[in-house]
């Protein structure tokens, strides 16, 4: 990768991938793109909207770039109360965003999830290749991309390469309309109250993990010899599998009193109990080395760290 567009730039991935990239292969040579622009842009930023046709097209032309990271999308909460705006979005998307790889010989990454799996998926130790009936719109917009993805690789050629991400923990931008961001808020509720009220079952197991082990992940596999590449497009990628008590247990290492309680929301549980508990991440660790850092109790130190400066920062 040389010059990279990164779509839905602002997102959870997008925001932390954007100023990692731009530090690995130059301010210049990323272009961040969100359907809205920033309120402080930092670097190169333009504008797309990811559902018109020829809007990805044109700005990777613009910029000559060798590379498409395809990030724009809804997540699983969101795409279920808004089913058909997702698949505009997340389907709409893709094609438009692998149409422009296509005409201009790029190379190509878009995420896939724990969410293309359903529940007559083996739960535990979940195998790479396995049957995929997702009961949500989410789940069919990403199988549908697995597919697409490894279609324009063998029909045109597309250097297309993905990863299925499990639920992903950030300090810097929260997440949204997603089914594991409970991961995420019982940090700054932890901080803030020293309580958590989850709206996912106690017991309710889901691979998860910390974003630098991801965005790592991203550039390592973008960067992998494609003659390793077995399968290209969907690897899972897991860093652990854990119920919200799991979060509670290694938050209470640093903040003995915190306490969790449940208040389930049905259709996030729904989700969640469709989803594996936890996959196997061998052939991505086979095909292109794929580790990841960072456990419960490791990501959960530096969360605490992070999210306690955040929230004295914001408050001062
Ligand atoms: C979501 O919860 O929708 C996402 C995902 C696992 O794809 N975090």
């Amino acid at each position: 990768m040389k010059k990279i567009l990164v779509t839905g730039a602002l997102g959870q991935i997008g925001s932390e991938l954007t100023e990692n990239l731009r530090s690995t292969y130059g301010e210049d040579n990323i272009i961040a793109s969100d359907i809205r622009r920033p309120e402080q842009p930092a670097g190169i930023f333009e504008e797309i909207d990811v559902t018109k046709e020829k809007e990805i097209y044109e700005i990777a032309k613009k910029y000559n770039v060798d590379t498409i990271i395809h990030l724009a999308a809804l997540l699983s909460a969101k795409a279920e109360a808004f089913p058909k705006v997702a698949w505009e979005i997340n389907m709409g998307g893709l094609v438009n965003a692998l149409e422009a790889a296509k005409e201009l010989n790029l190379k190509f990454f878009t995420p896939s999830s724990i969410g293309a799996f359903g529940p007559s998926t083996p739960k535990d130790n979940t195998p790479q290749d396995t049957l995929q009936r997702p009961t949500t719109m989410y789940g069919v917009n990403k199988v549908a991309g697995e597919l697409l993805c490894d279609y324009y690789y063998s029909r045109f050629g597309v250097d297309t390469r993905g990863v299925r991400f499990p639920g992903l923990i950030s300090h810097v931008t929260a997440p949204g309309g997603g089914t594991t961001d409970y991961a995420v808020e019982v940090y700054y509720e932890a901080i803030r109250k020293k309580t958590y009220t989850s709206y996912i079952a106690e017991g309710t197991r889901m691979d998860m993990m910390y974003m630098p082990d991801a965005l790592h992940a991203i550039v390592q596999l973008m960067e992998a010899n494609p003659d390793r590449l077995k399968h290209r497009n969907a690897f899972n990628i897991t860093a652990m599998s854990a119920a919200p008590e799991h979060f509670a247990e290694a938050i209470q290492k640093h903040i003995p009193d915190f306490k969790i309680d449940y208040q389930v929301d049905p259709v996030r549980q729904g989700i969640a109990e469709s989803w594996p508990d936890a996959i196997n991440a061998s052939a991505a660790k086979e095909e292109w080395g794929f580790e990841a850092a960072y456990d419960i109790d490791d990501m959960t130190a530096d969360m605490l760290d992070k999210v306690r400066e955040k929230i004295k920062r914001n408050s001062a």
